[in-house]
């Protein structure tokens, strides 16, 4: 018997080689100050208001919404606030013609992608009008199956790569979602074709009730780029300039032909797993949810706009007011919609309807009729 592996070929020192090279990448720290003075992107006065009234906007979307839930008008929700730098400013690094390839949790990115207001919460509904993104605006329907979008991304940025276009695909889950063989399926499938695609793993530290560490043996979730040959990096997700940054390069490479990108988003997720009963008082304290209140996005984001002069308190409330207003007029707007039909729902599923189905629909289009 030789001598058991050692040094260079030691698997365990191998794996924490790999592991200890991941560092969080952070330009703004919880107060708001710049200490990655190198890599801040210098973002004109102009977005940086635009990034925050969006994130701003986002939050009260996300208030109203678990409002308008528990009045029995909006279906299934799942909360977005403490999600916001990673949703928004990694959504704010793309192009109009980028493909985003949701779940169920990211409806804001979809939302600010062109899909009006008053859809997404037919889609909260369940309607199909919910899903039919108006022409040009590149986004499919959020998804419900953990991970499935993975594969759909790979897919859809190997056709914008044939296609010759200068755009990317992008996606979202969770942390639970990279335990996922789609997800794997997914980043190893765009690694090996060098699709054009960006992988973004929110991980807000809980999938429903189970929590991060218990999901994977992976030190970061980020790493696991690393067994599909892509470039791959740990991001602080409440920080919107690093998510920015990180995402924007991601983009740069994949529509310069270098293929997918990884990217973690260190998150939090305050509110429950959905509106559909979960109650995160029973597997988080609130010394944690403290813990994480304290890098808010949005409050660091506003230090630091604070800071250039670009924020005030009128500025915020002229954009929350703004928010309600709009949010008013698209839920009305959502109610004014024909009632869904089920010959909806059969009409819509197919382009060429089969014969088992048919038959259904001429049942069901008898039963409406009268
Ligand atoms: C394939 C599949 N398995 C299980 C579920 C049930 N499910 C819904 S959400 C969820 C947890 C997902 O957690 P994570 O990926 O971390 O995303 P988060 O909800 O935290 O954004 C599970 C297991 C599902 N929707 N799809």
């Amino acid at each position: 018997m030789g001598e058991k592996l050692s040094k260079e070929y030691n698997p365990t020192a191998v794996l924490q080689e790999i592991e200890d090279k991941f560092q969080m990448f952070q330009i703004l720290n919880e107060n708001g100050e710049v200490v990655n003075e190198e890599y801040d992107p210098k973002l004109s006065d102009e977005e940086l208001i635009e990034l925050m009234t969006r994130m701003v906007y986002t939050r009260i979307l996300d208030q109203r919404s678990i409002s308008l839930n528990r009045q029995g008008r909006l279906g299934f929700y799942a909360p977005t606030a403490g999600q916001e730098a990673s949703q928004l400013a990694s959504h704010f690094a793309l192009e109009k013609e980028d493909w985003i390839l949701p779940g169920y949790r990211d409806v804001p990115q979809i939302v600010w992608h062109g899909l009006p207001l008053w859809q997404a919460f037919l889609f909260s509904r369940g309607h199909f009008v919910g899903n039919q993104a108006p022409e040009g605006v590149n986004v499919l329907a959020p998804q419900i199956i953990i991970g499935a979008q993975y594969v759909q991304t790979a897919g859809v940025a190997l056709g914008l790569k044939k296609r010759g276009k200068k755009n990317v695909a992008i996606t979202y889950t969770g942390d639970g979602g990279s335990s996922q063989g789609d997800f794997y399926e997914g980043i190893n499938f765009a690694g090996a074709f060098k699709a054009p695609a960006i992988f973004i793993v929110q991980n807000n530290q809980y999938a429903i009730s189970t929590p991060r560490d218990v999901q994977t043996a992976a030190k970061t979730i980020a790493q696991k780029g690393i067994a599909a040959g892509i470039p791959c990096i740990q991001v602080d997700g409440m920080d919107a300039l690093a998510v920015y940054v990180a995402t924007r390069d991601a983009r740069e490479r994949a529509i310069n032909g270098e293929g997918p990108t990884l990217i973690e988003t260190v998150c939090y997720r305050y509110g429950p797993h959905t509106m559909s009963g979960d109650d995160p008082t029973r597997y988080r304290t609130t010394d944690i949810d403290n813990e994480w209140a304290a890098k808010d996005p949005i409050v660091r984001f506003r230090n630091y706009l604070e800071g250039k002069g670009l924020w005030s308190e009128a500025k915020e409330t002229e954009v929350i007011e703004r928010a309600k207003d709009e949010i008013k007029e698209a839920i009305k707007k959502a109610d004014e919609a024909p009632k869904q039909k089920v010959t909806d729902l059969i009409s819509n599923m197919y382009e060429e309807m089969p014969q088992n189905l048919q038959e259904q629909y001429e049942i069901y289009k008898a039963k409406e009729s009268k």
